[in-house]
């Protein structure tokens, strides 16, 4: 019997839309016996510490270079060797931001390929990636209701109200608890206050962060007193959007207040001792470092995580974890552009004794790599959404592992992830 050619016979690159309507790119990847596609995924609140996502000449021009000078290069290298292709895609490039060919054109290439050497090998991408000791299931953050750059409504300030189902004894039951708290919150607001779904499949709102929280704490309680699953709740401020750099202020577009660093820090900490909130996502400006190390150091039972501060990034995460300025760090393989350092990340995270959250972007396809890389890195978070096709594909595709692993499969426990 011999094996499967893994060496990559064809590449192509194409436009295709993402869940906002936007261009994006798609790469596929042939092998003799095997195919990989990838769409790149795309951010609304953008940190300045990403890779570029497109070259100044945009997607055509990324599409150009594509058949320039990457399907050459690439076109007879080894699929399974994902290493070297994703130092060749950077060589090619030759910039430290893929500002020449674009973050979405590397991305989409990297794990275009991490996929079609996995289905050419007849492995489950999640076991291609991870392994045999890849066998737990994230705990699923959700984004129920929406604001800041992913919602066209004032009211919401802040980008993200998530809830953190857990005590479920299989993810399916979580996504259900998940739902159900969803539909729940649209009963129980008061008339007039919903108008709809954002970006992310979230709920859109006129009210603001202080009147938000109580609907859906109490949805959270009313679900967890039918069914047997517990519930957290979090924010993600995505506060990067807020700072305002010529008063050096955080100012609320919806009641046009503006705070300090420090009136912003008491407003933060504020709202997570008033509602007990387990996780805060990018509390501060993506400079921050001290004013997160603050945090972290004072709000003892909240996981305070970073997403814009560090952008998957290994020297931002390296130097933030070494003065303790975040428990967690949100994981984006957009961000950094290649599939091996998005792995760095995570690894680099955890050698830290910190928690990577993989997670989807605002702009998203049905594609679900996330799933499996979650899964792969056996990272204890992940953040993809709740409703919207693009969300909820990845969701059962956490469903379709967990049925895979069967007897193997566990869901990481929550009360292992406090401080
Ligand atoms: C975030 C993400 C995803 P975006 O800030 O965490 O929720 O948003 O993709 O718009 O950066
Ligand atoms: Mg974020």
């Amino acid at each position: 019997m011999s094996f499967p050619s893994t060496i990559i016979n064809d590449a192509s690159a194409k436009k295709r839309f993402n869940s906002r309507g936007d261009i994006t790119i798609e790469v596929e990847i042939y092998t003799e016996n095997g195919f990989g596609s990838f769409s790149a995924p795309s951010g609304a609140s953008k940190g300045a510490y990403e890779v570029i996502d497109f070259p100044s000449g945009g997607v055509d021009e990324a599409l150009s270079l594509f058949e320039d000078l990457v399907a050459p290069e690439i076109i007879g290298m080894d699929s399974a060797k994902q290493f070297e292709l994703d130092r060749t895609l950077k060589e090619i490039d030759g910039t430290p931001n893929f500002s020449k060919i674009g973050g979405s054109l590397a991305i989409a290439t990297s794990i275009a390929n991490a996929i079609a050497a996995a289905n050419t090998l007849m492995i489950p991408l999640y076991k291609y990636l991870g392994g045999v000791y890849a066998n737990r299931l994230p705990i699923p953050l959700g984004n129920v209701i929406g604001g800041g750059k992913h919602t066209h409504v004032k009211g919401l300030d802040v980008q993200e109200v998530l809830i953190i189902p857990y005590g479920a004894s299989s993810f399916l039951e979580l996504v259900l608890a998940s739902v159900r708290v969803y539909k729940e919150i649209v009963k129980m607001a008061p008339p007039g206050v919903i108008y709809g779904r954002n970006d992310e499949g979230a709920l859109v709102t006129t009210l603001n962060i202080f009147d938000v929280l109580p609907i859906v704490q109490d949805a959270c309680n009313k679900v967890s007193k039918e069914i047997d699953v517990k519930f957290k709740l979090g924010v993600d401020v995505a506060a990067s959007v807020l700072w305002n750099p010529k008063s050096n202020k955080y100012c609320l577009p919806s009641t046009n207040a503006c705070y300090d660093e420090d009136d912003f820090y008491k407003f933060i900490l504020n709202l997570i001792n008033k509602f007990d909130l387990f996780y805060v996502e990018d509390p501060f400006m993506e400079d921050s470092f001290t004013s997160f190390a603050r945090l972290r150091d004072e709000a003892e039972t909240c996981i305070i995580c970073s997403d814009d501060l560090t952008a998957t990034n290994i020297e931002r995460i390296s130097y933030g974890a070494s003065i303790k300025a975040f428990d967690a760090v949100i994981i984006k393989p957009n961000q950094v552009g290649t599939l091996s350092d998005t792995i760095s990340a995570i690894h680099t995270t955890f050698s830290y004794g910190l928690i990577p959250v993989c997670s989807h972007r605002s702009g998203e396809t049905i594609d679900v790599f996330l799933s499996h890389l979650a899964v792969a890195t056996g990272s204890p978070m992940v953040k993809c959404g709740i409703m919207g096709g693009e969300r909820i594909s990845k969701l059962n595709e956490f469903i379709r592992i967990e049925e895979d692993l069967g007897e193997w499969g566990t869901i990481f426990e929550l009360e292992r992830l406090l401080k």
